[in-house]
């Protein structure tokens, strides 16, 4: 039988990059990649938000590394990819992280706003995973995890590009499963709940007369665990996704959503 121990679940000698991950989810992930022993590479769009996350990494004991890089530029991801390559080593982990969304009524939505969220939320996961795969084969391993959502399987009213996009994004991630599987590279997809984040705040504010916004009260409602989710809630599922321990799951989505996805939702 093959031998299985708790340090299944290291990270150690790894190289992980997270994208978007100067804050919010990917922040979190990162946090707990590095936790678990990984090297971690970091960009967004934002220098002045990169440096104040080297920082907050710091404050937490993390060296992590960070890029300017637009995930949706293929020449510039691929300079990402050769910088981090000559700084901590080849990519053994890609956590494609960095993502937008624009809430519009699809007939009031902009082509352009809509190319916008499918370039930054499936055709840049797919510029990253083609960057790194590459090197994964040469090495003989690599775990690609793709941050999809649960707009992946259920959609809602005014959020057509995103749910388009994160419905495309499980199907590239059981693509590349499929693809490079017999290269001892495994992918698979983490589908956070509703996450109490930046992305989300518009969906947390309190009204005028200081009572929760209606869609707080939807979520909570509509979630066994009658929370929203934290941030540090994905930091388990990405270690597991990242790890040795995850090594025959494949081309699999892993909601971590409280179990929205399995409830009705409570009666009004
Ligand atoms: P967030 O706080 O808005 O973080 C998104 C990150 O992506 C930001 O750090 C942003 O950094 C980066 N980013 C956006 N466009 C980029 C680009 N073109 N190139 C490089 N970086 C880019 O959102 P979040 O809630 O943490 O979401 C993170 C991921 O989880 C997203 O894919 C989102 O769709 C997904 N998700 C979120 C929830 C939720 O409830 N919050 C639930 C399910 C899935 P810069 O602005 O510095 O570039
Ligand atoms: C929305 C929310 C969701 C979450 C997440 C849920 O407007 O419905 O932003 O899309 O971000 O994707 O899993």
């Amino acid at each position: 039988m093959a031998s299985f121990s708790m340090n299944d679940f290291r990270l150690d000698g790894k190289v992980a990059l997270v994208t978007g991950a100067s804050d919010g989810i990917g922040f979190a992930m990162a946090c707990g990649l590095a936790y678990a022993g990984a090297k971690i590479a970091f960009n967004g769009r934002s220098q002045e938000k990169i440096d104040d996350a080297i920082r907050r990494y710091k404050d937490l004991g993390i060296e992590a590394k960070g890029y300017v890089c637009n995930v949706t530029d293929e020449k510039a991801v691929d300079e990402l990819v050769r910088k981090i390559n000559e700084d901590l080593g080849v990519i053994d982990i890609l956590v494609n992280n960095a993502g937008i969304i624009k809430r519009i009524p699809m007939t009031e939505m902009s082509v352009e706003d809509f190319r916008l969220v499918v370039d930054t939320d499936l055709n840049a996961p797919f510029i990253c995973a083609k960057a790194v795969i590459p090197g994964m084969i040469k090495k003989g391993h690599g775990k690609i995890i793709n941050i999809c959502s649960m707009m992946s399987e259920l959609g809602r009213e005014t959020v057509s590009a995103y749910a388009a996009a994160k419905g495309g994004l499980k199907m590239l991630t059981k693509n590349i499963c499929s693809e490079y599987g017999a290269a001892n590279i495994q992918c698979n997809g983490i589908g956070p709940g509703y996450i109490a984040t930046k992305q989300t705040a518009p969906l947390r504010e309190k009204q005028p007369d200081g009572s929760r916004h209606p869609f707080d009260q939807f979520i909570i409602a509509k979630t066994p665990a009658e929370r929203w989710g934290e941030a540090e809630d994905l930091m388990g599922p990405a270690v597991f996704l990242a790890s040795d321990a995850s090594n025959f799951v494949n081309g699999h989505i892993l909601y971590v959503d409280g179990g929205i996805l399995a409830y009705i939702g409570k009666q009004p």
